[in-house]
């Protein structure tokens, strides 16, 4: 048997092959808490929904591209050779940006694809787009926008405040008491964008509580706050934390509880904050009262921690799920305000933190010299839309909208480029997008496998998996190089991404430009050896690559073990200003306040969702549905593989429901349910636990959405996918971002024949033999 190292999001494997064949992925032996999303790649990798040649839709190969009213998600696909899908999406890539220009090409393409420096999907599609005359780009995540978009307002880039956490080691040595709003889930942990050498966050969190540190944990599931720290479980209503949050700041205030010295030195606007809690102006105090009206949580509960909180070392999260709800900016605003006034950020053991669990490395470390990227080149497009607008950019070209102080307008787009996202997992409201998506003349995926994106394609690239192609690993966050060798052979005919590019960039006559000349291995050669001269500047000399791609993990050290955010701020205000408009924190922010937008003023607000369980929709749709992210996959990838298969129930996603929930809805363990809304429909696998807050269902994201009847509109999903259910409002007009997690839903029992799932089965019919002249109309095409 062979070894290998590999790395994936999850982890650092050891892949095991015989004869050609990978038998196993294992964890590897550094790991003090590896993740079992690795045995995913079994049963998977070359698994029935595997992609093993070209295809092009039915339709799309009869009659070429069209405007509107396209069946794509309704017909088969026909196989085709590389050369006939290499000439079909040259010759469209091509007359689209000669009849419409490149602003009619979307490349956003968001999603996470696989780890690897060079092979990273998304790089080499835009630096392929970019070598055409540029394409609109989208902006921002699904993860933590709000955060992103917000906090440069208030107290500074986002990407600072990861990098430079308060490790959760200091809060161990200083701390006494950490709220948790969002908890921080060890499920969402085993994730590091890029990779990730080791999982810290379980043992830094026992090293807390065994110091003493004590723990409460703000969320709809019990689980949020691991075990192990043994957390007072407060469940309030789902989307109330801003409430809940303005209510301990209410108590701060009117007990005279708060820190006016950190408030007078370190930030602006406190006036306001003080009017609105009080309710000078709108007439209703903040009190504990109120915001046990919003939350259900006692206001006993509310005044006795904000004293608790006052009186110790306390640490705030807000995990990225509370933000990704509608009004996401406010939880995240109303936690700096009562930081502040708490007058404990930069203090060891003090302040509060974002995200934290969103993966395994906030709170827990940073790497000390820049990975380099595939250089993606400049894109000569100006035009952008905020991620999450898909949907309205394809449904409503020319419409202008309100983004982050600007006036924007959606571009017309005609072709659509996806490479390592899956939209249909990770947007909301799917019939929607369904709808969406018939809109372009082409879309093009490239993917490993037949997921629900590429049903709904024209022209599908069969790609190669990690495990296919030799690359260099190194997470976003994670400070360790990790060897990626080939392992196995291309299944089918599955080829690289950067050469599927060059060949259609040959096609087109910039093959130049795009590789300027240098195979695969020369670029992993020239990443290699910026690599080793930024080690070298840290005094580190590193292998050369052949050297490293057989050997182990290269680990470095953290450079800042011991970061507290906003220490040296808090040491010098003058001298360490924030890149905020004040350069102090802005409890109240004038430059927001100046957009005039009601979804976003100027200083934290309670601004009640739209749905949520003390609206009146919840009498028609009693359940709040959270839909986080899956314990056994990453979002929807490899959902075929075995530890994601384990876990569902006779084939369908399991749903969380409350023991009193599932007694009202005559459910027990094991049966299916409908779960449903104005939106859509789709069936999950019960499982009963007081783990869960009343009222409330956990459906995570992932399972691949499996229509039962593909050729009906809004038809039910047999398999589970929550965001047929979620909705594609977005949080506020200030960051455009998902507010998944604010949706409504009703639940019965499913009586009668399962639907057999068939979300894996490949959409083919046929195989096209011999290359025919492709229906795109023929421009002249020549170099750009
Ligand atoms: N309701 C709801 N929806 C959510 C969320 C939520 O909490 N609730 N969470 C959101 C969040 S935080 C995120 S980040 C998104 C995630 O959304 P995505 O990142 O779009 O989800 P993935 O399933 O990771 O999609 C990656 C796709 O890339 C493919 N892929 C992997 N490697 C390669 C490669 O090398 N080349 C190519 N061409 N393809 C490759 C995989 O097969 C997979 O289909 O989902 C969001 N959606
Ligand atoms: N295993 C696994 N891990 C992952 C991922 C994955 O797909 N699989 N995806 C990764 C990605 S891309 C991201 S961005 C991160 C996201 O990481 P998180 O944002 O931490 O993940 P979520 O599951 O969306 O949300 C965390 C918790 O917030 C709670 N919550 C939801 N709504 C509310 C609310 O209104 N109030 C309160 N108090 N709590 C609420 C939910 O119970 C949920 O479990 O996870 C990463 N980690
Ligand atoms: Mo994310």
């Amino acid at each position: 048997m062979i070894k290998k190292i590999t790395s994936s999001h999850w982890g650092t494997g050891v892949a095991e092959v015989e004869n050609g064949q990978l038998v196993g992925v294992k964890a590897h032996p550094l790991d003090p808490d590896p993740s079992r999303i690795n045995e995913n790649y079994l049963d998977s990798i070359d698994g029935p929904a595997r992609i093993l040649r070209p295809a092009v839709r039915k339709g799309y190969l009869e009659s070429g591209p069209v405007r509107g009213g396209n069946k794509r998600g309704k017909e088969a696909f026909v196989e085709v050779s590389w050369e006939t899908a290499i000439e079909l999406a040259a010759r469209a890539l091509d007359s689209t940006r000669k009849n419409h220009g490149n602003e009619s090409i979307f490349g956003g393409s968001y999603g996470w694809g696989s780890a690897g420096r060079f092979h990273h999907a998304q790089s080499q599609l835009k630096r392929f787009l970019n070598c055409a005359g540029g394409f609109v780009r989208s902006e921002g995540n699904y993860s933590f926008n709000a955060a992103i978009v917000l906090m440069p307002y208030i107290i500074g880039e986002f990407s600072t405040m990861t990098k430079n956490s308060t490790r959760l080691s200091t809060i161990a040595k200083h701390g006494d008491l950490v709220v948790m709003f969002g908890g921080m889930p060890l499920k969402s942990a085993q994730i590091g964008p890029g990779g990730i050498a080791r999982h810290r966050l379980k043992d830094e969190l026992i090293a807390c509580r065994r110091a003493g540190v004590q723990f409460v944990n703000f969320s709809p599931l019990k689980n949020d706050a691991p075990k192990e720290v043994e957390a007072e479980w407060l469940a309030p209503i789902p989307g109330s934390d801003t409430a809940i949050i303005l209510g301990l700041s209410h108590t701060l205030l009117v007990n005279n509880l708060y820190d006016q010295c950190f408030i007078d030195r370190y930030t602006v606007g406190f006036d306001k904050v003080k009017a609105y809690l009080l309710g000078l102006e709108d007439g209703t105090p903040k009190s504990a009262e109120w915001a046990c009206r919003q939350s259900n949580i006692p206001a006993e509960k509310i005044r006795k921690l904000a004293k608790k909180m006052a009186s110790s070392r306390t640490f705030i999260t807000t995990a990225a799920g509370v933000q990704r709800g509608e009004h996401g900016e406010q939880p995240l605003w109303a936690t700096v305000t009562l930081a502040s006034m708490l007058g404990q950020i930069g203090l060891p053991g003090g302040g509060f933190g974002i995200a934290y669990a969103s993966d395994g490395s906030i709170g827990l470390m940073d790497r000390p010299i820049q990975w380099p990227s595939f250089p993606q080149e400049r894109n000569a497009v100006d035009s952008f839309i905020p991620v999450a607008t898909i949907a309205d950019m394809l449904l409503h070209p020319g419409e202008k909208y309100d983004y982050n102080g600007n006036k924007l307008t959606f571009p017309d787009i005609r072709l659509i480029w996806w490479a390592g996202g899956n939209p249909f997992h990770h947007h909301q409201d799917i019939n929607r997008l369904i709808k969406a998506f018939q809109q372009p003349e082409t879309i093009i995926v490239n993917e490993i496998n037949w997921t629900a994106t590429a049903r709904h394609a024209d022209i599908v690239f069969p790609v190669t998996t990690t495990l296919e192609r030799t690359d260099i690993g190194g997470g976003q966050r994670d400070n360790a190089l990790i060897p990626m060798p080939k392992i196995i052979d291309p299944i089918g005919q599955a080829r690289d991404e950067y050469d599927i590019f060059t060949s259609i960039a040959k096609y087109l006559g910039f093959e130049r430009e795009f590789t300027q000349g240098k195979s695969s291995h020369e670029w992993l050669q020239e990443m290699w050896s910026n690599i080793c001269q930024s080690a070298c500047k840290d005094n580190v000399k590193l292998p050369d690559l052949s050297e490293f791609l057989e050997g182990d993990v290269i680990e470095f050290t953290d450079p800042a073990p011991d970061s507290i955010l906003f220490s040296s701020f808090r040491q010098d205000p003058e001298r360490h200003q924030l890149m905020t408009p004040s350069g102090k924190i802005e409890l109240y922010c004038e430059k927001i306040a100046s957009f005039e937008y009601k979804d976003c003023p100027g200083q934290a607000t309670w601004i009640p969702p739209t749905e949520w369980l003390n609206s009146n929709l919840a009498e028609t749709y009693p359940f709040h549905l959270i839909s986080g992210q899956p314990k056994a996959r990453l979002h929807s990838q490899l959902d075929s593989g075995a530890y994601s298969q384990s876990q569902k129930i006779q084939g369908r996603e399991p749903i969380l429901i409350h023991p009193d929930n599932a007694a009202g809805l005559n459910v027990k363990d094991g049966d299916i349910v409908t779960v449903f809304n104005a939106r859509g429909s789709c069936l999950a696998g019960v499982v009963v636990t007081d783990g869960i807050r009343l009222n409330t269902v956990y459906l995570c994201t992932g399972a691949w959405y499996d229509p039962a009847d593909p050729m009906q509109e809004s038809t039910l999903d047999k398999h589970g996918n929550p965001n047929m259910l979620t909705h594609d409002r977005r949080t506020s007009r200030l960051s455009q971002s998902t507010a998944a997690h604010s949706a409504l839903v009703n639940i019965k029992k499913y009586i009668g024949d399962l639907p057999p799932i068939t979300a894996y089965q490949p959409p083919l019919q046929g195989h096209l033999e011999k290359p025919r002249r492709p229906a795109v109309p023929l421009s002249k095409i020549d170099n750009v």
